[in-house]
């Protein structure tokens, strides 16, 4: 790699991301029926039908997996816990296996020296209360503030940092608007009360975890950059639908207490009653932002009903996703996030990395990964307060509605074995990171340590 941990300010944190439902392994250790079962097992909405049963089965190789996080030099390791696993109904009995589990897992990263940084839903919501509306019914906050009680009740005093959601966009619009992930709705009825409850139950955790003493909270978006595919006024208000739905609508909630005019348009009508009034709890102070960036859109307008936009195939180099490779477009964004949202409030990029077919030699994405951190060096000499970098992902694992066909790991996953390989990005970050000062920051932010 071309850059390497001697480029990047002192206490700037280094980590590697992946979530539970990805790589668990599901269908072991007591964890209830979640949407992502159901959805899975319904024909065409993923590729071979695959799920999360097995996965990495990283539930029984978790030590071994924290090992590689220590080789590699990361200073932190961003998971999640899953909402079935530790509360298998979604609310009631609580399933002692799984905390148990959580906290097995804390133990062993703090062990290591590594930063543990969790989320506490990342997508796989418990089939109980998706058969309650899941996120189109209001009591979803309530009922994820109960959750939140009780696993960090359990772990919180060895997080270093917590953050309640990841990606609301995915877990509102494109479950519910796109149908690409569970529950696969297609529906702007469900889709803009789903955009408001993940917002609200955001709120609500953080509250939830501030009354437990917690600091260091955060929320974590992705961002996907919209690009009109031409000049057309057409196009470029397509485009500018597109960035709000996506971008504007939840940082917008969250840290300037409002929703863009662009996106209320078509979502308004929708909008549960007295939906103005629960800013107070979803604009909740946090102390840091999160960032996902993968890729940018060429977005067209489209015959189809509002937000008519359709996205189109673009000119850049692209991933095993198909996604186009744009580190430029994450330069912009940060300077925006900043200058619109975050001001001062410390930002981490909470994932970037990308799909390759290369099993080993995987020089792609060393590139890639080589690209972005030249998009953080670029901002940060602009003042932007960035804070640290998460690679996605740990292992190659379940890419959602893909299976197990797309793989964004550092470490090869054989999954008719699932023996793990080190591939040569791993090696790259591995020098990149063994390399100048190592970070001050303490493991964990025990209670009573709350940021002010
Ligand atoms: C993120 N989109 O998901 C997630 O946080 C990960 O779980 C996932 O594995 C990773 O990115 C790679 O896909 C996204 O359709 C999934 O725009 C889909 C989209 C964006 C992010």
């Amino acid at each position: 790699m071309k850059h390497a941990r001697a480029d990047f300010p002192k206490d700037f944190l280094f980590g590697v991301a992946t979530s539970a439902y990805q790589i668990e392994g599901h269908a072991q250790g007591g964890a209830g029926r979640t949407h992502w079962d159901t959805f899975a097992a319904s024909p065409g909405n993923v590729v071979r039908g695959e799920n999360g049963d097995v996965a990495c089965d990283h539930l029984n190789r978790f030590e071994q997996d924290f090992d590689l996080v220590r080789e590699a030099g990361f200073d932190c390791y961003r998971f999640s816990t899953s909402w079935a696993r530790v509360l298998p109904d979604g609310r009631g009995q609580v399933n002692q296996a799984g905390l148990d589990y959580y906290d097995r897992l804390a133990d062993a990263l703090l062990e290591r020296g590594i930063r543990p940084c969790v989320t506490l839903y990342h997508w796989e919501l418990p089939s109980a209360l998706a058969d309650q509306g899941g996120w189109c019914n209001r009591d979803i906050a309530d009922w994820f503030a109960d959750y939140t009680q009780v696993i960090m009740g359990r772990i919180g005093d060895r997080m270093f940092s917590a953050a309640p959601i990841n990606e609301p966009w995915c877990v509102s619009w494109l479950s519910h608007f796109e149908g690409h992930h569970a529950p696969g709705l297609r529906d702007i009825r469900a889709a803009a009360r789903a955009m408001h409850h993940v917002l609200l139950a955001h709120g609500r955790a953080i509250q939830a975890m501030r009354s437990l003493g917690m600091g260091n909270l955060g929320a974590v978006f992705n961002l996907e950059w919209s690009e009109p595919a031409d000049d057309s006024a057409e196009a470029r208000l397509a485009a500018d639908r597109y960035d709000a739905i996506y971008n504007r609508f939840f940082l917008g909630g969250v840290f300037n207490k409002e929703y863009p005019q662009t996106a209320l348009e078509g979502l308004e009508p929708h909008l549960p009653k007295g939906w103005q009034n629960d800013f107070e709890t979803i604009g909740t102070r946090v102390d840091w932002c999160g960032l996902n960036y993968y890729t940018r859109k060429l977005i067209a307008p489209a015959d189809a009903a509002w937000p008519s936009l359709q996205e189109v195939p673009g000119p850049l180099p692209k991933t095993q996703m198909g996604w186009e490779i744009d580190p430029s477009a994450l330069t912009r964004f940060l300077v925006r996030t900043r200058k619109d949202y975050t001001g001062t409030l410390p930002i981490y990029i909470t994932e970037n990395g990308m799909a390759s077919e290369e099993r080993v030699q995987d020089d792609d994405r060393i590139d890639y990964l080589d690209k972005h951190l030249a998009a953080v060096l670029d901002v940060l000499a602009q003042g932007v307060p960035v804070n640290g970098y998460f690679v996605w992902s740990l292992l190659d694992n379940y890419e959602w509605a893909f299976g197990y066909e797309k793989r964004f790991g550092l470490v090869d996953v054989d999954f008719e074995t699932l023996v793990r390989t080190p591939k040569a990005s791993f090696m790259a970050l591995k020098s990149a990171l063994s390399e100048g000062q190592s970070v001050s920051q303490p493991l964990a932010q025990p209670f009573g340590a709350v940021h002010e």
